[in-house]
This record gives structure tokens, sequence and C-alpha cells, in this order.
């Protein structure tokens, strides 16, 4: 096994950007007087905003004029970019940078594998945009997680076949994106969140390379 590249999600591994996203929503729920708490915000974990709100208007979705749900779309994410105005350094989760850096010092090329559209503001605010080789984002594909388009663009950017390169997800829709692309898939998060991962991780604090690469045998 040769590996040469490590492509990251965003949300759930490297911040928590669910908690913006989740108030975001709540707003725009709160506002139309739509039902929406925690556990169905656990469902919208890396999936895309306009599949996001499809998933919490439900049966009520084909009620909306495509007009009116791109209104929806627009002022989830104007609440969703002053939540993120908050977001510092001190937001990036417990040992994500710690590897980043590891990989990098050992000739690792790495990149962003992320839905948002946001993603290179959040990257900017967490001061680690510097780390990346490559970003795919909200803007890189049309087809969005399970597909495994977006994983594929970033391992284009990167110059690497999928099979040298580690997709780390903490939404099964991006496990299931990185299998079908013919990448090995690090799950990060309770096994029964990421059912289909190569290797599991509860989250990146402490895990070194050699611990994924161990992992991965
Ligand atoms: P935006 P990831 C995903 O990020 C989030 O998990 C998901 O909740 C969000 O709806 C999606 O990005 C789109 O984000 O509205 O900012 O374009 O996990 O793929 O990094
Ligand atoms: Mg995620």
């Amino acid at each position: 096994m040769i590996l040469r590249g490590f492509i990251f999600d965003l949300d759930g591994v490297i911040t928590d950007t669910a908690e913006y996203h989740f108030r975001g929503w709540k707003r725009l729920a709160d506002e139309n007087g739509f039902p929406f708490d925690r556990a169905a915000n656990e469902k919208l974990r890396g999936v895309s905003r306009r599949e996001s709100l499809l998933r919490l208007l439900g049966k009520r979705a084909a009620e909306f004029s495509e007009a009116q749900l791109q209104d929806m779309m627009t002022r989830k994410n104007e609440y969703y970019l002053q939540f993120i105005q908050e977001i510092t350094p001190r937001d990036l989760l417990p040992g994500a940078k710690e590897l980043l850096h590891e990989l990098r010092a050992n000739g690792y090329k790495i990149a962003l594998g992320s839905a948002s559209k946001n993603a290179r503001q959040v990257l900017q605010a967490l001061g680690i945009e510097n780390l990346f080789d490559a970003i795919a984002d909200g803007y890189s594909v049309q087809e969005q997680k399970p597909a495994p388009d977006l994983f594929l663009f970033a391992a284009r950017e990167l110059g690497l076949p999928p099979n040298e390169c580690v997709v780390v997800e903490d939404a099964e829709a991006g496990i299931q994106a990185a299998k079908a692309g013919g990448f090995l898939a690090v799950g990060i998060g309770p096994p029964e969140r990421v059912p289909n991962a190569d290797a599991v991780f509860p989250n990146l604090d402490g895990v070194q390379l050699q611990d994924i690469l161990t992992a991965l045998e």
C-alpha cells in the first residue's frame, strides 16, 4: 500500500461548524414555523445546503417554488455567515492541526474535501489555509457526497490516483463517497455513524500518522 495524499473533510473533522449550521437552520425554521431540533440536524451532517433544506422541509418541500427555496437557502447562509464570524484558531478540533503538520513533514500531499461553499472562509478563520495543497469545496463539483466526484476532484488537484489517497470523514455520506471513488476511508466518530469506514477513530486527538497507517493495514 503506497499512500501519498490525505483528503480531509472540514465540518466534524477539522472543526465543528455543525453547531453554527444548526443555529442557522434553527433560526430559519423558527421564522417559518417548521419543526427542527438537534436530532434532525444530525441527519444533515455532510449534506449540501440544498439537500439539507429539502430534508428539513420534508413533504412540505413540494409547496415551495424554486425562488422560495433559493430565498430560504440565502437566508440560512446569511445567518451562518454571521455565526462563523466567531471562529478563531481556538475552534480547531483537538489533534487536527498537529496531524496536518505531521503529514506535511512526512511529504504527504493534503487536500480539503468539503461540501461547504464557505470552506475557504472557515479555513482562513482557523488560520490553517496554508497547510492545504488543494481545496475541493461546494463550488468544485455538481454531484455532492455520497457521489465520489468531490474527492476525485481533490485527488486530481493533488495529482494523485484515488488508491494513493486516504479520505478522513465524519459522515457516512462522505465514507460512501470515498469508497465509491476507490479511496481508503478513515471514519471519525462513533463506529455506528461511519460503519463502512476502513478504520475508525473517535476523534483526531492524539492520532498520529503511524496510528492511521497501522489501522488501515
Ligand atoms: P454550506 P462538510 C458540510 O460540510 C456540512 O457538514 C453540512 O452541514 C453543510 O450543509 C454543507 O457542508 C454545506 O455547507 O451551506 O456552507 O455550503 O462536512 O462537507 O465539511
Ligand atoms: Mg463533515
